[in-house]
């Protein structure tokens, strides 16, 4: 869907259902000549909430991924049938906030401190006041009684601070990342705000029950209250004042439907057959498809690979993984270094493995467009999915979902939401590295029978739990509080 320029802008007190998000479900590109051309952007969440934002006064609430001072710009004001408002952030901001509190202090520190969280008091500053602005933005535009959607780590205070402002909205909230255990969560110095900020919604929902059940105990600890909490039945925390808070799991989801159209293709069908001539024609393709994140575990693969290779229990001559990264976060240190390791993990690995004309190991780092996307995951005989801690990993299901023809293995972490939906696939810790070469031993070498069962029961479970069932079930449960 593409953004309308010449939309009308939403009035204040008009909208009846709000979604708030740190980003716009739009991308601007800037041309050579300055010129400045917005396209939307094809992210899980925009396919989720279409059709819960058509056919009503829905607006969608976010930044526009420009700072001001970078570049005065007017976001289109519509997209389809619903409006779009623009919060504007400074270079500043977006270097505090979102590049700062968001990305090197919440982000790592809810993924199990796989890199050391900073505590940076400048940060936190930062995340109160641009948390306020989308408040104030969203307090603005509601209608009486309105219903808001909170979305993820960048908004943890906003929910409070809209309720303060507005007590007549029903909120909800949704975290996307886990929500860590206490004994990491009680690490953060602002705490206590934050939890405060959460419990500022009627609903707070989680990826995992996991993460739901984490986040009550905190909860209780910190404030000295009650909690219900059930892992399969979800729980009300009691606050003092007599307000009840509804908290429960969502697993997230895909448009299963979609993907699998897009699969069935002649034309994905045939870009599949030529993907795996283009590398050589391999009797075995491996597939890892990731945002360059630490999270995600990309290392472990690639090195669980080499040493098969090494061990000469993989040949050269007939087995390639193509590894696609996405560039993510590249003004944050820590990715900036990421990226060094990995190229120089591949650089190494192409100079030392294989014959003259071999070249087991293929990277990518750069974005694809659907349809490549969906080609690759068509070609691949296994997809290894083996992050270090993921609160849900839409990748794993983008992959069963193409997989048309039931013929593909799933090699998945133990510590990502998605192994919790598919135990059929082959669950590693990526922690050890035996683990995943054991499993990509596996799953290479296990029966076609084997093979189709496994993800023939992941595809039907998958059909029934895709992204529309996600966001109904989500808004049923805050309109029942
Ligand atoms: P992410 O950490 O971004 O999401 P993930 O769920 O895997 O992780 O989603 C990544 C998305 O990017 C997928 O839709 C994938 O297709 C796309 N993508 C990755 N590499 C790509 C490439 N090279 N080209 C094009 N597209 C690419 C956060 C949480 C997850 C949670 C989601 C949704 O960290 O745990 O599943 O939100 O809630």
């Amino acid at each position: 869907m593409q953004p309308d320029r010449v939309g009308q802008s939403i009035s204040d007190g008009a909208a009846s259902f709000v979604v708030v998000a740190n980003r716009l479900p739009i991308d601007a590109t800037i041309e050579d000549d300055g010129l400045v051309t917005w396209s939307g952007s094809p992210g899980g969440l925009v396919s989720a909430l279409a059709p819960v934002l058509t056919g009503r006064e829905a607006v969608w609430i976010g930044w526009s991924g420009i700072a001001t001072d970078e570049r005065p710009v007017t976001p289109p004001s519509m997209m389809g049938s619903y409006h779009l408002v623009d919060v504007p952030l400074t270079t500043q901001m977006v270097e505090e906030y979102y590049e700062g509190f968001s990305n090197s202090t919440l982000w790592p520190l809810f993924h199990d401190r796989i890199v050391a969280p900073e505590y940076h008091r400048d940060t936190w500053n930062a995340y109160v006041e641009v948390n306020l602005l989308f408040a104030e933005r969203t307090a603005a535009v509601a209608a009486q009684g309105a219903t808001v959607w909170v979305h993820d780590y960048q908004l943890l205070l906003m929910p409070s601070m809209l309720r303060s402002l507005r007590p007549d909205l029903r909120i909800g909230f949704y975290l996307h990342i886990p929500f860590p255990p206490a004994e990491l969560f009680l690490q953060l110095p602002w705490r206590q705000r934050i939890i405060e900020g959460m419990l500022g919604a009627d609903l707070v929902g989680f990826q995992t029950p996991f993460g739901a059940g984490n986040f009550c105990e905190v909860a209780s600890l910190l404030l000295d209250i009650d909690n219900t909490f059930d892992r399969d039945a979800g729980g009300w925390v009691d606050l003092d004042g007599g307000r009840r808070v509804r908290v429960d799991a969502f697993p997230i989801s895909i448009d299963v439907v979609s993907y699998a159209a897009l699969a069935a293709t002649p034309e994905v069908q045939q870009r599949a057959r030529e993907i795996r001539s283009e590398l050589g024609d391999p009797k075995f393709l491996l597939l890892g498809v990731d945002r360059m994140d630490y999270t995600k575990g990309i290392d472990v693969r690639l090195r669980a690979f080499v040493e098969l290779l090494e061990d000469q229990m993989l040949d050269p001559g007939t087995v390639v993984l193509m590894q696609i990264a996405t560039p993510s976060r590249e003004q944050v240190e820590e990715y900036q270094r990421l990226r060094e390791d990995i190229e120089l993990l591949v650089g190494r690995a192409a100079g030392a493995l294989g014959e003259i004309g071999e070249m087991p190991l293929r990277y990518m780092y750069s974005g694809l467009p659907r349809e490549e996307l969906v080609a690759f995951y068509v070609a691949a005989d296994v997809m290894l999915v083996t992050p270090f801690r993921d609160g849900m990993n839409l990748v794993a299901k983008e992959y069963v979902a193409c997989q048309v023809d039931d013929n593909g293995s799933l090699v998945l972490s133990e510590f990502a939401g998605a192994a919790l939906e598919f135990p059929q696939a082959w669950l590693v810790n990526p922690f050890s590295q035996e683990s995943v070469k054991e499993a990509i031993m596996t799953a290479i070498g296990t029966t076609s029978a084997d093979r189709r069962r496994r993800m023939s029961a992941m595809r039907t479970h998958l059909t029934r739990h895709d992204v529309a069932r996600w966001a109904k079930g989500f808004l049923d449960a805050l309109a029942a509080v």
